[in-house]
């Protein structure tokens, strides 16, 4: 059963009456010029094994051979390896871009053909996804990706208090990558996790932390990374690294890091020279700068683009991207009562302004979905709207870091759908963010996707069955964003566990109530998350927001509550996004009521537009509701005991976590309730909150 942690959706589970499907397969898979290692062999290798697991048929990858054709075969390989043995057959195929395949089915006979080879890889894993789903009809279509890139980022550390390798924010155990300041010798789970991640439509995985150890550039370590990028390479997924803007010095022995300066400037030049011999195919890198006490351009009064530049530069001859990243702030500076202007929302669009036309073109800057810190709602960054030249890439955390942290059942699809669905009426012309990252709204050509992932050597990799479902949901919309998050939570439950009608319902009706429980035990209208802010960001702690300089505040008084980002009493953060949705968040009756608190400072008896309660009211009723919502999990769960594809190990596991969550959602609605009771002294007209 821990097999089935690993293989996650790719168990290839034997359906109901697989014998009956064997005629409507291939008899053997034929690959087009598969050289050893290739993504083409890879997805050779993947159909004998789905084909042999979800129908128990045997079947052999044999070489192109015109004389002896099998009856029926699958064929997988390049576009270009295809009409190059058949090139009459050019004609009939559909336009694809890099990464995208085409499917054609008919009768047992399968082509399979990606732009790229890895493109023909995904292409066999969409196959087989239909397959492990029960559809072994006749059809035809070509895919391809909305966006070029589709990046997962580790915040794994090389080297944890001198022994290990932690991973920052991540709830699945230790990291798979590095153990006591090096590369891992057995790479075997990196590998699995390549597969995973090729199944969904990743192409490049950021191996190590943000905040990163300048160690990461050592010898040793650039030869431990290139047995990463080795291990990878099969699955067509490459290797990206993030930097420590002061390496030159801290590493490289120069007394300055600064990136207008020759000597650094070659050190750069140096290091992603080497680290391209050993890994001619790596993505790139990502940067972590000043921000939360990381070193960046700015420690020498240089800007950002200066220090995105620097990396840009030297790796644009190897046709490498810097993903630069907009989380930029000082967490020291802000002082919450002497400045009622302060903000640190309006950090990115501050740092970021008037450089949007300094960057060189391998530059795209990786923006967090909302203006703070993955809290269970905020409005999109403006800093989407603001960068016209420069390609963007959205940050969407899978990690469940404020929401839950894998102890509780949060999909988070529907969140991303709100997110990558909205509109921001840059020049008042549809601006939809997903139109956006893929350069259509812009006519630009790199931007896409950065999903914090940090899985760990736990079996479930992130530490809960359940969580998976985001982590397929993230490569699902980021190959296509217009799927719905039901869809996608479909596939997903029929391939991790069965097609069996209670458990697609049971896990359907948990998963989609459960982003809005979670904000409804949580923090409402949105205030953020409400967890302990210094201590892990985990559990309730409202009090621990507000007072420090972290600025995740809420400004909650006796009277009063949240943050006055207006123009013209507030911070000016609303002034930050196009007019039209500047004039909507600039007024309480006009900001919708998920958003009330993060624009408007409103007394507790404020009323809300949609339900005419008050505030205080709200936060009453939202928590009583959404840990209601949370108290039905165990049962529901409760149901698919035994059921077809929920093994004895797994539902356990997950019963234990849902029992656990049912359990800390009464502790957050008493914590949250009673605080903002003790706050204001105003009872709960229902007569559940305050002095009995
Ligand atoms: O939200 C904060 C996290 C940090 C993280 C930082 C970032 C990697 O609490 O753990 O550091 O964001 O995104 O850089």
């Amino acid at each position: 059963a821990a097999e089935d942690g690993l293989n996650a959706w790719l168990r290839y589970a034997r359906i109901d009456g697989a014998r009956g499907y064997h005629n409507k397969l291939p008899s053997a898979i034929i690959t087009l010029n598969a050289t050893e290692g290739s993504p083409v062999q890879t997805a050779g290798h993947e159909l004998v094994q789905g084909i042999g697991g979800i129908f128990g048929k045997r079947v052999a990858v044999s070489a192109a051979d015109k004389r002896h054709r099998p009856a029926t075969a699958a064929t997988v390989g390049t576009v270009h390896a295809f009409v190059d043995s058949n090139p009459g057959a050019a004609k009939g195929l559909p336009q694809l871009v890099d990464d995208g395949f085409y499917l054609k089915v008919f009768r047992g006979n399968v082509l399979i053909l990606g732009q790229t080879e890895r493109g023909a890889l995904y292409g066999a894993f969409h196959y087989l996804s239909l397959l492990a789903q029960g559809n072994v009809s006749d059809f035809s279509l070509a895919s391809n990706p909305d966006a070029p890139i589709r990046w997962v980022n580790q915040w794994d550390n090389m080297q944890d208090g001198g022994t290990h390798g932690s991973v920052e924010r991540g709830y699945g155990g230790d990291s798979i990558f590095f153990w006591d300041g090096r590369v891992r010798d057995d790479l075997t789970r990196a590998a699995q996790y390549a597969r995973l991640l090729a199944s969904i439509g990743i192409n490049a995985v950021v191996v190590n932390n943000v905040n990163a150890d300048p160690k990461t550039l050592t010898e040793e370590n650039m030869n431990g990374l290139a047995r990463i990028a080795d291990v990878f390479r099969p699955y067509g997924v490459q290797l990206g690294l993030s930097l420590n803007f002061a390496s030159p010095q801290t590493l490289g022995g120069l007394p300055t890091f600064d990136p207008l300066d020759e000597t650094v400037v070659t050190w750069w030049h140096d290091i992603t020279d080497s680290l391209y011999r050993k890994i001619p195919d790596m993505a790139g890198y990502l940067v972590k700068a000043n921000s939360e006490g990381q070193p960046g351009p700015m420690t020498y009064n240089r800007t950002l683009a200066d220090g995105a530049n620097l990396f840009a530069r030297a790796l644009q001859p190897h046709g490498g991207i810097v993903l630069f990243r907009a989380f930029v702030y000082d967490h020291r500076s802000l002082n919450q009562t002497l400045d009622w202007k302060a903000d640190r929302a309006n950090a990115a669009v501050d740092y970021f302004n008037g450089l949007d036309d300094k960057f060189e073109d391998n530059v795209v800057i990786q923006i967090k979905y909302g203006p703070i810190d993955f809290q269970v709602r905020e409005p999109v960054s403006p800093l989407f709207s603001r960068l016209i030249k420069t390609g963007t890439a959205i940050e969407l955390q899978i990690t469940q870091e404020y929401l839950g942290q894998q102890a509780h059942l949060v999909y988070l699809a529907p969140m991303w759908k709100e997110i990558l669905g909205f509109d921001l009426r840059v020049d008042d012309k549809p601006s939809v963010v997903s139109d956006i990252l893929n350069g259509k709204r812009f006519n630009r050509k790199l931007g896409g996707y950065a999903g914090v992932a940090n899985v760990g050597t736990n079996t479930t990799w992130l530490g809960s069955h359940l969580a998976m479902s985001n982590l397929y949901a993230y490569g699902r919309l980021a190959w296509d964003p217009s799927l719905s998050a039901e869809r996608v939570l479909h596939e997903w439950i029929k391939l991790t566990f069965s097609d069996d009608k209670t458990v697609l319902d049971v896990i359907t009706r948990m998963s989609m109530a459960s982003w809005p429980a979670y904000e409804n035990y949580t923090g409402n209208l949105g205030i953020q998350t409400l967890t302990d802010i210094l201590l892990g960001h985990y559990g309730p702690n409202p009090a621990s927001q507000d007072g420090n300089p972290w600025g995740q505040w809420t400004r909650a008084d006796a009277d009063s509550i949240g943050m006055d980002r207006t123009v013209w009493n507030g911070t000016g953060f609303a002034g930050q996004y196009p007019p039209s949705l500047a004039a909507l968040y600039e007024h309480p009756s006009t900001t919708p009521d998920n958003l009330l608190l993060w624009f408007h400072h409103v007394p507790y008896t404020h009323r809300l537009s949609a339900s005419n309660k008050t505030v205080i009211q709200h936060f009453y009723d939202a928590h009583y509701a959404g840990s209601a919502t949370a108290q039905t999990f165990p049962s529901l769960w409760q149901s698919l005991r035994g059921r077809r594809g929920v093994d004895r190990e797994r539902y356990e596991h997950v019963m234990f976590r849902l029992t656990y969550q049912a359990g800390h959602a009464l502790v957050w609605r008493d914590s949250i309730n009673t605080f903002y009771f003790n706050k204001s002294g105003i009872p709960d007209e229902h007569g559940r909150v305050g002095n009995h």
